[in-house]
């Protein structure tokens, strides 16, 4: 019994790694037990490993060949991480040599092998982006660009019915609109504006947060070889179906374009079940305009290329905003208007009750395009003293961010100073103590990260690190931006890396439509799966409820493996973002 006692709980998983799963990749010689950034490392940034050990040895960084090229000491973590186990960590920042390698721990064995380099980030960033391509509705996708996942045109929606929901005077219930193009959701086919919000917004920030960077991301898109940025090309092809969403005669926006039901898992040209547009909501319509607000000085930049556009977007946006004033508590609730309706509606709901967000983004982006401050006159910039990480339904920092970064109007907006105190004393809370973790990462602090879609709460807490970085010039939010990313790319208790594609052990069976039915082994690359969840909301049972190992690589997993525009946008900024401020991580000083 004693005996039994003394072996450790790492002794029983090394064993079982050597045993192997069923898990991608894995062979006898590649550790578990070793979780790091299963892509690699920028030579002059920090770089960490967890080696789920009990006690610290001797780590060795060797050559793809075995030549030991570094020696380093494990060190343990000060806190045990969610499972209750004290870990050790790796630390070869120091170590800086370009090359591929793998780290060595007698007591665990080989990491997957990453790589340290210049622009270590590149692929799996642009992938981020072109993973956009793949969702889009209404086109076939040759070979040229989409690879061995080319597949047939789904979706035209140029004969979508108006549903009894979204009846007005000049609309009555089943006629006909045209709606084509915009991505698709997630693992569905559905398109939604509320989800489309936040989503295109942060890929338009990327843009205009890095613009000399971005104008360089070639992403090989059939719009590749225009005069346009593509990452505003991908943008466009979802920002032109927005704008047939918004009723023409009032301004009011639709809450989604949507079959009735969730079709079977099937390919997208094969799903010619009807669709329908359904009622318009306070919160779609304020996301509308705040997203139309930033495309119109976005664009405005692109007169010769898309004449007229950036007219459009700001019309539009006002057009939005006015309704909203005269509409400002319609909440899309599901279940009530099923009651009244037929068909019913079974889709994603999106639902959200609380417009306060909602407005300070729209008005925050309408006055910063305009340059009129009246939008924010009657907007209660502070409504309390929260300062939330982005969601679908919390959107107030993407208002912040945009005051801050323009800062046009710091005179007329007597909270500006306050908004810009706010965000960094929430970046510091955000840093605070978290070299004390298991792993070392903002996100693996606090077991509450850890929801439905938690990989985009990493990739948020990123994006609101580069905010803090920008307006402060202070490098260490970057350095936790990256930990971050690291976390998304393997240094999780899960070992994976999130992104299909990318990494040696990656998610195989995304619940993502076109990925389970195209008959090609590999999903569709770029996709970040929603990751761990202990709520398990899709009934599939999980081989681990400890928040940060809650996950399963199980395409009847959407609560824990679905993909989603909103979660990869925060991704795409982050990796892209770090790659336009790479040099800025080469670091001389030690922590
Ligand atoms: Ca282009
Ligand atoms: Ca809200």
């Amino acid at each position: 019994m004693k005996k039994y006692l003394s072996i450790s709980f790492y002794k029983i998983l090394f064993a079982l790694s050597l045993i192997g799963n069923n898990a991608s990749a894995q062979t006898d010689t590649t550790s578990r037990l070793i979780r790091l950034n299963q892509i690699g490392f920028y030579p002059g940034a920090i770089k960490k490993a967890i080696v789920l050990s009990d006690r610290g040895s001797d780590f060795f960084i060797q050559t793809l060949q075995k030549q030991i090229v570094f020696t380093g000491k494990l060190k343990s973590s000060l806190k045990p991480n969610f499972a209750g186990h004290i870990v050790q960590f790796a630390d070869f920042t120091t170590f800086g040599k370009p090359g591929r390698y793998v780290l060595y721990v007698p007591s665990a064995g080989y990491s997957y092998p990453f790589e340290v380099k210049a622009s270590v980030h590149k692929a799996v960033a642009v992938a981020a982006i072109k993973a956009y391509y793949f969702m889009r509705s209404g086109t076939h996708l040759p070979e040229k660009y989409a690879g061995k996942w080319h597949r047939a045109e789904g979706h035209p929606d140029t004969v979508v019915l108006i549903h009894p929901s979204a009846e007005s005077e000049g609309r009555k219930a089943g006629s006909i609109i045209s709606s084509p193009r915009g991505w698709y959701d997630a693992g569905d086919y559905n398109k939604y504006i509320v989800n489309s919000g936040i989503t295109t917004s942060t890929l338009l920030s990327l843009f205009e947060d890095f613009p000399a960077y971005m104008k360089t991301v070639k992403l090989n898109i059939p719009e590749s070889s225009n005069k346009i940025p593509d990452v505003l090309d991908e943008v466009l092809w979802n920002l032109r179906w927005m704008l047939t969403m918004q009723d023409p005669a009032d301004g009011g926006v639709y809450h989604k374009l949507t079959n009735a039901a969730f079709d079977k898992f099937e390919m997208p040209d094969k799903d010619t079940s009807p669709r329908y547009v359904v009622q318009k909501g306070t919160a779609a319509t304020l996301d509308f305009a705040a997203v139309m607000a930033q495309a119109s000085r976005i664009f405005k930049q692109y007169p010769n290329e898309l004449p007229g556009l950036a007219d459009s977007c700001i019309n539009a946006a006002q057009k939005a905003w006015n309704w909203a004033g005269k509409n400002p508590l319609v909440a899309y609730r599901q279940d009530e208007m099923n009651k009244k309706f037929e068909p019913k509606i079974t889709t994603g709901g999106y639902g959200d009750n609380n417009f306060t967000d909602e407005f300070i983004w729209a008005a925050s982006e309408l006055a910063v395009s305009t340059g009129e401050v009246d939008y924010l006159k009657n907007i209660n910039l502070l409504p309390d003293d929260r300062m939330p990480v982005p969601t679908w339904s919390q959107v107030r920092l993407l208002g912040y961010y945009t005051l801050i970064k323009n800062d046009i109007t710091g005179k007329t907006v007597p909270v500006l100073p306050e908004i810009r105190k706010r965000l960094i004393n929430t970046a510091d809370d955000m840093i605070n103590g978290v070299d004390s973790n298991a792993y070392q990462t903002v996100m693996t602090k606090s077991a509450r990260h850890f929801g439905w879609g938690s990989t985009s709460e990493a990739a948020n807490e990123g994006v609101l690190l580069i905010q803090a970085y920008k307006l402060s010039g202070d490098k260490k939010y970057l350095d936790y931006a990256l930990a971050n990313l690291d976390y998304l790319l393997g240094r999780n208790g899960t070992g994976y890396s999130f992104v299909t594609g990318y990494g040696t052990k990656t998610p195989m069976h995304p619940h993502h439509r076109p990925s389970a039915t195209d008959g090609i082994v590999d999903p569709i690359p770029g996709l970040l799966v929603g990751g761990p969840n202990p709520g398990m909301q899709d009934g599939v049972k999980l081989p681990s409820k400890v928040p940060d190992e809650a996950y399963i690589d199980d395409e009847h997993a959407y609560a824990a493996n679905e993909i989603a525009i909103n979660w990869n946008a925060p991704l795409a900024y982050l990796a892209n973002a770090l790659e336009a401020l790479q040099h800025k991580l080469a670091s001389q000083t030690t922590r």
